[in-house]
């Protein structure tokens, strides 16, 4: 990466709209901009955040009339000197304008680069990065708090406090590395130990978000099964609002599982129906049961329908995050709805709403407090903070044997080094290049 490069992109998507939004930036960004900017001001001499209205020439052709905003190194998003066009959106206005730019000197950006710009000149760290993308790519209302969130470095802080913990056990240690002959005093070692506990229990705490950050990233994987006809593709086709799945009174109308995603109060969901399960020795049928089972082995909240007018009244034993629903309450005619089942019927959609608050209760337990007051953290996260929890294990063990305080702190100094790699206080090429290339151009 070349940051005397001046990059440039559309930093809206491209299509017909009100307004294209172009952004530069990069040590050239107001020169460049500046060879196309015809306006009663230069851009040169624009005071920062003023917002200019010109033409934009290009080889003696108007391209489009805009509003430019300069913004000056270091006070930008990237930190860089930065140029914010706005033109008429539409595709082909929108592309003129950036291969004029690019003919001018630009570069066109990498994916995420204008972030990753962001983090190299230090205007954010890779969690708040990371929640750049998150926020964009957000499905639901939910998902948009936890990054909102961790954007205003909620996760950063939660990190570089343990980072600050980690440092104060190392200095703690290393006053005994000058006296190698005395060893480490038991009181000290106690004190030490303390903090290590006090680190592994804030590492867990961090770590029990991992699953709930999985389900706001990715949605929550819903899947519904039982027998055959007891109106699983009726429900999917509830939830969605349109007939996605056929259905029919025929048993094994669904062969192959349906997945869909959608929303619900706020949450990302990943629905999927599944070929209902009972004896067969059809190949095709024995395969779809066989992909149910693989999706229940996966799911985060399961729904097992049970058929009403065809049900023995024996409510089994729910699994952990299963909810029985029974179908067809309009055929049930064995008096008052069993307990430990939640009623429902998919022809008029009585029940729906209490299976949907039911459903919401399995993915955000009361102990996981408000989303909005907890962080969520990502594979990546969870990775970095597994290895720092093995390094302090390592150093505990390695006080309790009384090792010389040299080995315990070279335990020390990699769980901080794996805390870090979550900041990006560690960088390493690689890391870099495999979170920004999953942003969009422009961003
Ligand atoms: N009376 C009544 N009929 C329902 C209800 N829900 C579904 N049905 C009917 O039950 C039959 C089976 O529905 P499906 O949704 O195809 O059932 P399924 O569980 O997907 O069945 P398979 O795909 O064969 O496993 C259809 O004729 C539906 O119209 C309900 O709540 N009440
Ligand atoms: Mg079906």
């Amino acid at each position: 990466m070349h940051r005397e490069d001046t990059i440039a992109a559309l930093a809206t998507p491209l299509g017909a709209g009100a307004l294209a939004v172009i952004r530069l930036s990069g040590p050239h960004a107001v020169e460049i901009a500046g060879k196309i900017f015809k306006g009663r001001q230069s851009l040169e001499s624009a005071p920062p955040g003023r917002v200019l209205l010109g033409k934009m020439m290009h080889r003696g052709k108007l391209l489009d009339e805009v509003l430019c905003t300069v913004f000056r190194a270091p006070r930008s998003y990237t930190g860089e000197n930065v140029v914010e066009i706005s033109g008429h959106g539409g595709i082909v206005a929108a592309t003129s304008l950036l291969r004029a730019l690019l003919e001018s000197g630009a570069r066109p950006a990498d994916p995420g680069e204008f972030t990753q710009r962001a983090f190299l000149n230090g205007k954010m760290d890779l969690t708040r990065a990371e929640a750049v993308m998150d926020l964009i790519s957000a499905r639901g209302e939910a998902s948009a708090h936890a990054a909102a969130a961790q954007l205003e470095g909620r996760l950063g802080h939660a990190i570089e406090k343990l980072r600050e913990e980690t440092l104060t056990a190392l200095a703690h240690l290393e006053a005994f590395i000058d006296f190698p002959d005395e060893g480490i005093d038991p009181e000290s070692g106690a004190a030490l130990r303390q903090r290590l506990d006090a680190l592994q229990t804030s590492i867990k705490r961090l770590l029990s978000t991992a699953d709930q950050g999985r389900m706001l990233r990715e949605g929550v994987r819903l899947v519904i099964y039982g027998k055959p006809n007891a109106g699983k593709s009726s429900l999917l086709n509830l939830l969605v609002g349109y007939d996605r799945a056929m259905v029919s009174e025929i048993p094994g109308t669904t062969r192959d599982s349906i997945e869909e995603n959608l929303t619900l109060r706020g949450m990302p969901f990943r629905i999927v129906d599944t070929a209902g399960l009972r004896e067969s020795d059809d190949p095709l049928e024995i395969e779809g049961m066989r992909r149910t089972q693989r999706h229940l082995e996966q799911a985060d909240v399961m729904l097992r329908i049970i058929d009403a007018s065809t049900w023995n009244g024996e409510t089994p034993d729910p699994l952990p995050h299963e909810i029985i629903v029974l179908n067809k309450s309009d055929l049930w005619c064995g008096g008052a709805i069993p307990e430990g089942t939640t009623p429902l019927c998919c022809l008029d959609g009585s029940g729906l709403d209490a299976l949907v608050a039911a459903i919401m209760k399995c993915v955000r337990p009361d102990s996981l407090g408000r989303l909005d007051e907890s962080v969520a953290i990502n594979a990546r996260h969870q990775h970095c903070l597994f290895r720092a929890g093995d390094f302090l294990e390592e150093a505990m063990r390695s006080l309790e044997r009384n090792d010389a305080p040299e080995l315990t702190s070279i335990e020390l100094r990699s769980a901080l080094a794996s805390f870090g790699e979550i900041v990006g206080a560690v960088d390493t090429e690689e890391i870099l290049g495999k979170i920004f290339s999953t942003f969009c151009i422009g961003k």
